[in-house]
């Protein structure tokens, strides 16, 4: 097969390249990642394969391993293994949860991170703005998605809510993601070579939404308890789909808890950032300071109080976990410097 016969093929799973690495191993996507291995697509063929040794060494950052949407290198046996993963354009990751600091890819290469949140009991503005400050860190534009809008006759006020508090530009889209003619608002996130991922909590209709784009049944999917909108946590996986679209979609399943890494920027404040460098005092405490521009809002309306104390919660988070990330890097820094994961942020790379 010719190069340009690859990358064609290639093209339709989400290659973006316009040259293949020359070393002439077979270049594939991650589709799956299971306990016993990983699915590879190679834009023809779906196959099983096993990581080479080296991503299975114990002290490893867990961001290093192949991931959902990685392209990697082949090298062919039986079974084929993982031997390299190719420099990423995107990821979107997140602190695991528990005690010690690690960062776990959710997504690797994707243009698009599609927060979807339920218009029921689900309805989180807060939650929504921790998923879109997690897609800062990523390098990948965040889309928001409501579904369930056939549910709820006072649908407007929320989404006109949750618009008002989102920076302007931020893409809303109300949503029934059973109703074909609904979601294909969607259609310009999804065209070929695009790759979007699906994110939000368990029972948000990740999956139903998947099925419609797809046109069949292929997610399963599952009520959500009556009382609170909870999900079952139906997917267990991720999985990356090609889409009649042309477009590549990953199911990823509801997640419980959502650190920041510690590389975000907390753009999506910028705002209340500004406003705190007009307070009279360079060191106000925006509590009870004469000439607090912050208070001022507060009192006036113009800020509201939950997104105020949504935004100090997340940036306590994530100066902790910066300083966390800052003292891991550092210690591998003093045995072999590591290639330093991929960072969009060019700013905030700490190299
Ligand atoms: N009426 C209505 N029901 C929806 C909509 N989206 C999802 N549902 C229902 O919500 C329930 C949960 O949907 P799933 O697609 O399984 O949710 P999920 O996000 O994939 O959940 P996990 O796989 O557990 O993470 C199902 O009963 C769906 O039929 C919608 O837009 N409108
Ligand atoms: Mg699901
Ligand atoms: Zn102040």
């Amino acid at each position: 097969m010719t190069d340009f016969e690859s990358i064609e093929r290639l093209r339709r799973i989400g290659w973006r390249g316009d040259t293949l690495p020359t070393n002439g191993r077979r270049l594939a996507r991650v589709v799956a990642q299971h306990r016993a291995g990983y699915e590879l697509h190679d834009g023809e063929n779906l196959f099983g394969a096993q990581p080479a040794g080296h991503f299975l060494k114990r002290n490893l950052d867990p961001v290093e391993r192949p991931a959902v949407g990685d392209f990697v290198e082949i090298e062919e046996g039986k079974p084929p293994h993982i031997v390299t993963v190719l420099p990423r354009r995107t990821l979107l990751s997140r602190a695991a949860a528990g005690e010690r600091y690690e960062r776990q890819s959710i997504a690797a290469n994707i243009d698009y991170v599609l927060v979807l949140t339920g218009l029921d009991g689900d309805f989180n503005p807060a939650r929504i703005e921790r998923y879109l400050s997690l897609t800062e860190g990523s390098g990948a534009q965040p889309v928001v998605l409501l579904s369930k809008l056939d549910t709820r006759d006072d649908a407007a006020e929320m989404i006109e809510a949750l618009r008002s508090r989102l920076p302007a530009g931020t893409p809303v889209h109300p949503i029934n993601g059973k109703d074909p003619a609904s979601v294909a608002v969607l259609m310009p996130y999804l065209q070929p070579g695009d790759s979007a991922v699906l994110v939000g909590s368990s029972g948000a209709g990740k999956s139903t939404l998947t099925n419609t784009l797809l046109g069949s049944e292929r997610m399963a999917t599952n009520a959500v308890r009556e009382h609170d909108s909870r999900g079952r946590h139906t997917t267990t996986h991720r999985a990356l789909l090609e889409l009649p679209s042309g477009g590549c979609l990953i199911d990823t399943p509801g997640m419980r808890e959502l650190k920041l890494t510690g590389d975000e920027n907390l753009d999506l404040f910028a705002d209340i950032e500004e406003l705190a460098e007009t307070c009279r005092f360079a060191d106000c405490g925006h509590g009870s300071e004469p000439g607090c521009a912050v208070q001022a809002a507060l009192d006036s309306g113009e800020l509201s109080h939950e997104r105020w104390r949504n935004y100090l919660k997340l940036r306590d988070e994530r100066e902790e976990q910066a300083a966390t990330l800052e003292a891991r890097l550092r210690r591998q820094r003093g045995g072999r410097p590591p290639a330093r994961p991929h960072s969009p942020r060019g700013s905030r790379d700490r190299d």
